[in-house]
């Protein structure tokens, strides 16, 4: 398989795991996990059939981790991002000093009046590496790099999670806690294009 198709069955799954189940005729369970069965089932279904080996290939060889099975890979979910009502069951970590948001520039002004809000997700997602989160606030125009003051927010009482392939979830970031970055996001370092997409 070919990293487009890869990156096809990937996007698919996440629109089915996250956020339209139904549209394939799955239903998940209460924690996210649908049956392997199943989800092969419905793919074929809406004719997107797919074989264990290419599921196998596009959990493991996923680029974020964003899938993940369960011990006997009977069951398979998304391990963030979801729109529809799941609980993922993740412990409370304590975050480091400092996390990463990126954020396309025209939402920049909102965020410094509203703080970082959830949107359609559970959650506000944040990263420790600060190219990474450039890299997601490229997806909708030209990124703005945040920090977060995550460990302060911690010790105010903000709880956060981090998921198996180290995302920082949490539920919103009040203003007080976000800062521009300097350096990262103006136009004379996105002229090298650090994040090569
Ligand atoms: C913005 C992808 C205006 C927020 C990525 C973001 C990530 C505000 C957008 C994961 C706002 C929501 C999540 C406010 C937040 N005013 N805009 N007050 N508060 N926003 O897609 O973080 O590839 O729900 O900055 O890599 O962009 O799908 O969140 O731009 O890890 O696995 O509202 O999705 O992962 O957009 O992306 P999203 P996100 P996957």
């Amino acid at each position: 398989m070919n990293d487009a198709t890869q990156k096809r069955i990937s996007k698919f799954l996440s629109l089915v795991l996250r956020h339209r189940p139904e549209a394939i005729g799955i239903t998940l369970n209460e924690s996210g996990w649908v049956g392997v069965e199943d989800l092969l089932a419905g793919l074929a279904s809406v004719h997107r059939k797919i074989s264990w080996d290419q599921l196998q290939a596009v959990v493991h060889g996923n680029d974020k981790q964003r899938f993940e099975f369960n011990a006997d890979q009977t069951c398979i979910r998304a391990r963030q991002g979801h729109s529809v009502q799941v609980n993922l069951g993740y412990e409370s970590s304590v975050p480091p000093e400092i996390l990463y948001h990126g954020t396309p520039e025209q939402y920049v002004a909102s965020v410094m009046r509203e703080g970082l809000k959830k949107q359609k997700r559970h959650h506000v997602h944040l990263h420790g590496d600060a190219a990474l989160a450039a890299k997601v606030g490229q997806r909708r125009g030209r990124p703005v790099l945040l920090t977060i003051a995550a460990r302060r927010m911690a010790d105010a009482g903000h709880t956060f999670y981090l998921t198996p392939n180290q995302v920082w979830l949490t539920n919103a970031v009040p203003v007080q806690f976000i800062r521009r970055a300097q350096g990262l996001a103006g136009p004379v370092s996105f002229s090298t294009n650090p994040w090569g997409e």
